[in-house]
């Protein structure tokens, strides 16, 4: 195929040894990739590897690309370091493009890398060799990501692949973190290096910024002052909770998590009030936001005149978001962990006048929180159909305070117990279905003691590529437990249809149209097919039975299991 293939006595190291030692070398244990004909130096280069045992990231197969990519997140998010994709040309980066929106809004760091049609027509080792070497190129490939990553850059001299990477790193774990892209064209890639293979070693990255202490200060007086105040956030790092714990409870503060994406309180802490703004919102007198994008929907509810609105986070004004009009009294740039730690000490000599209110306080919500115990009591009892309450509230029983679940939509949080920090992820504010297979089987290769639960509606499942996911999860060793939530329709697309045209022509079919999808396939089979363990289930008794033994099964047989949960709603 190529001109002038390299004597194997010559061997120089190549770029693309450089490019896999840079990537472990700054931490990327795997390489998840789906190759085309701008690979060979990239099976060059591990084929070396694996001779000369130099370390290299783990190559890993994935036949969607973007099933890689949520391979990759669910890797970051048990490991905290950065994870390289590498897939095919433009067509492989457009394959990409759902589940790298997701990683950007969700601020994950992830080197997404993709060859380049070869630069030259002729003349060079690596040059075009098929017809599609014309067709596949692009005046600007990156163009198609630019506005979802951070950075983007085309290797063009091959010795220059180790900064190239440190960049790319450097600038992905900065926070706020987010994907990059490297356009890698073959003739650099496969070009051999002047010097000889080298560790990289990687620039320190600067911690996030700790909170400025006057801004800290106001806000300490305000909560002091506050009658009413309330706390909503949607995505905490696992080391703002305690914090964030301790705060709510030393002020009696009550908190929403308003559709979080990870653990932000644990369920059973006594000012954890659910997952719905509602009357805490629009009676409250301070709203303090911190890490959410979006506390509520102004459409729908808003805080009373008057009341104080604080933002908090890396980026507080999401700088990023075309559009974002919450209203505020007081941004704060850090970390959440720093801004709730440097709150705590700021507000130990401020409390002591409050004490009173704290207290009154702290008796309504403890009554409020009995009469919310007990409605969800109510809710989760089993009827003659399986609801999403009673799926949730057994998946919680069944799987273990220390199980990581990865939801895709259906769980009802407010009946599945999660009590310790990163135990928990949904999908990325951006929304893009097709992440929550991917992104568990990613954590279950990352931490493979774990137990990894993934909560699918049916609609998401579909949207994974599931014959893929399975396929990976066999030929990994990945087992995990699937649960689907099947409701045979999109729930979300009906309900927004009714929401504006229930009285409409729309209504008449209960919203049904583009959202049913009836005959539901059995999802069971196409498991099974892959070896899956794969059990449907209709009636609300067999359920405990049926999780517990999925649950026995992923853990104690090492195989991936499936339940496919028949659940109206
Ligand atoms: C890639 C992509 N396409 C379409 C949508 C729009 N969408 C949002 S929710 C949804 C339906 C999800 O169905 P399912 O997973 O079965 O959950 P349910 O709504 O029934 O609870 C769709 C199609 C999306 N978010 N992402």
């Amino acid at each position: 195929m190529a001109l002038n293939p390299t004597p194997r006595s010559e061997r120089a190291p190549i770029a693309a040894e450089a490019f896999l030692r840079a990537l472990a070398d700054h931490g990327a244990d795997y390489f998840f990739a789906n190759p085309g004909t701008d690979f060979p130096p990239i099976v060059e280069a591990f084929s070396r590897a694996k001779k000369t045992n130099a370390k290299v990231p783990r190559p890993i197969l994935v036949p969607h690309e973007n099933l890689a990519v949520a391979m990759a997140h669910g890797a970051y998010l048990m490991t905290g370091r950065p994870q390289a994709v590498m897939v095919h040309v433009n067509v492989g980066t457009a394959n990409t493009i759902n589940n790298l929106t997701n990683l950007a809004r969700d601020r994950a760091p992830l080197i997404l890398a993709a060859g380049r049609t070869p630069i030259t027509e002729k003349g060079h080792f690596g040059s075009r060799s098929r017809p599609i070497h014309w067709a596949q190129e692009m005046f600007d490939q990156a163009g198609m990501v630019r506005e979802l990553v951070k950075w983007d850059y085309e290797l063009r001299v091959p010795g220059q692949i180790g900064d190239v990477v440190c960049r790319a790193v450097e600038v992905a774990m900065t926070t706020p973190r987010g994907p990059v892209y490297l356009v890698l064209p073959r003739e650099p890639l496969s070009a051999p290096l002047s010097e000889p293979l080298a560790p990289v070693k990687p620039r320190p990255v600067a911690a996030p910024a700790h909170p400025d202490p006057r801004a800290i200060a106001t806000l300490a007086e305000w909560i002091a002052a506050a009658e009413r105040p309330l706390i909503i956030t949607a995505a905490l790092a696992a080391k703002a909770v305690e914090p964030l714990a301790h705060l709510a409870e030393r002020c009696a503060i009550p908190v929403i998590a308003y559709n979080p994406r990870t653990l932000c309180l644990p369920s059973s802490h006594p000012m954890h009030f659910g997952f719905e703004p509602g009357a805490l919102l629009t009676d409250a007198d301070l709203v303090i936001v911190i890490e959410a994008d979006v506390p509520w929907i102004p459409s729908l509810q808003h805080p009373p005149a008057g009341c104080r609105v604080v933002h908090i986070g890396e980026d507080p004004a999401y700088v990023r978001y075309p559009m974002r009009s919450f209203p505020s009294d007081l941004a704060i740039q850090a970390s959440a962990d720093n801004a709730l730690a440097a709150l705590t000490a700021a507000l130990e000599q401020r409390l002591q006048m409050a004490e009173p209110r704290i207290a009154a306080r702290r008796g309504r919500l403890i009554e409020r929180m009995r009469t919310r115990r007990a409605q969800l009591t109510k809710d989760s009892t089993p009827g003659e159909r399986i609801s999403p309450e009673y799926l949730s509230r057994v998946i919680g029983e069944t799987v273990g305070p220390d199980a990581v679940v990865f939801n895709e939509y259906p769980l009802r949080l407010d009946h599945c117990a999660r009590e310790k920090p990163g135990t928990f992820f949904a999908v990325s504010p951006a929304g893009g279905l097709g992440w929550g297979l991917g992104a568990a089987l990613g954590a279950k290769l990352a931490a493979p003691d774990k137990l990894i639960v993934a909560t699918l509606g049916d609609g998401a499942y579909m949207f994974a590529n599931p014959m893929v996911g399975h396929w990976v999860a066999g030929a990994y060793g990945l087992p995990i437990l699937t649960v689907v939530f099947n409701n045979s329709r999109y729930g979300a697309v009906r309900r927004a249809t009714l929401a504006m045209f229930k009285d409409g022509a729309a209504g008449e079919n209960d919203g049904r149209t583009l959202a049913d999808l009836d005959p539901a396939p059995a999802y069971e089979a196409l498991a099974a097919a892959q070896g899956a363990h794969a059990v449907r289930v209709e009636r609300p008794a067999d359920l405990p039975d049926a999780l517990a033994r999925a649950r026995d099964i992923v853990v104690n047989e090492r195989r991936q299991a499936l339940l496919n949960i028949i659940c109206p709603y």
